[in-house]
């Protein structure tokens, strides 16, 4: 198997954690975000979206989008699970990564942010401004259904990491990237501790990454 991977990619980062925890180890490449390598012709012959992550498995199939190469690797390797036994579980445990992958996300995407500087004009700081306004909306949102949620345990849902999980400590680290202040989220804290505590998430980080800069 292959990972098309980079270092400061938060999608990537989440794709990282899932392989950690199933204890699966793919060949590692990296595709430099930051110099344009994900709009090169033979990346975008892979995937023409022109993003990362991407798998190539051991079938030769290439997976794009993280949230489909996790569940992927769920169906494929059911040890240690991701997600809970039950559908309600399952729906919520689906519904907290959705609202990270879908609408925090995207909004401080690299070509977002390059659109919003390049085309729109918008100052860097203006455009470190949307950055942290979007992630701080989604989060605050986060907070408050973590805190207030039964199902909420020492991980985003009981007691092992879940999909959410892997999905809340790559935007944690986004979050700090752009400088937001991240004292009004308690919960988010406090379930990232327990997560980072694991050897799957900590070796995940950027900074651990051979290509981190
Ligand atoms: N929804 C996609 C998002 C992938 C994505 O946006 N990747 C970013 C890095 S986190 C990227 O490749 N950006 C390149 C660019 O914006 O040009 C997923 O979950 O895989």
């Amino acid at each position: 198997m292959k990972l098309f991977d980079y270092f400061r990619s938060s999608a990537a980062y989440r794709v990282r954690i899932a392989l950690n925890l199933k204890n699966v180890a793919p060949e590692r490449a990296s595709v430099h975000l930051r110099r344009g390598a994900q709009r090169a012709d033979d990346y975008l012959a892979m995937n023409p979206q022109g993003l990362v992550p991407a798998l190539v498995t051991d079938g030769g199939d290439v997976l794009t989008q993280s949230l489909a190469i996790i569940e992927w690797l769920e169906e494929s390797y059911p040890k240690p699970a991701l997600l809970p036994g039950d559908a309600a579980g399952r729906a919520r445990v689906r519904s907290l990564a959705l609202a990270i992958a879908c609408d925090i996300h995207p909004l401080n995407n690299l070509r977002v942010l390059n659109y919003l500087t390049g085309t729109l004009g918008v100052t860097d700081e203006q455009r470190d401004g949307w950055a942290r306004y979007w992630c701080d909306v989604g989060l605050e949102a986060l907070e408050t259904r973590l805190a207030r949620e039964p199902a909420t345990g020492a991980f985003c849902h009981g007691g092992a990491p879940t999909i959410a999980d892997i999905c809340l400590v790559p935007q944690l680290s986004n979050a700090r990237r752009v400088d937001l202040d991240l004292a009004p989220y308690p919960t988010l804290l406090r379930i990232e501790s327990a997560c980072v505590a694991l050897p799957a998430f900590a070796n995940a980080a950027p900074a651990k990454q051979p290509d981190a800069e």
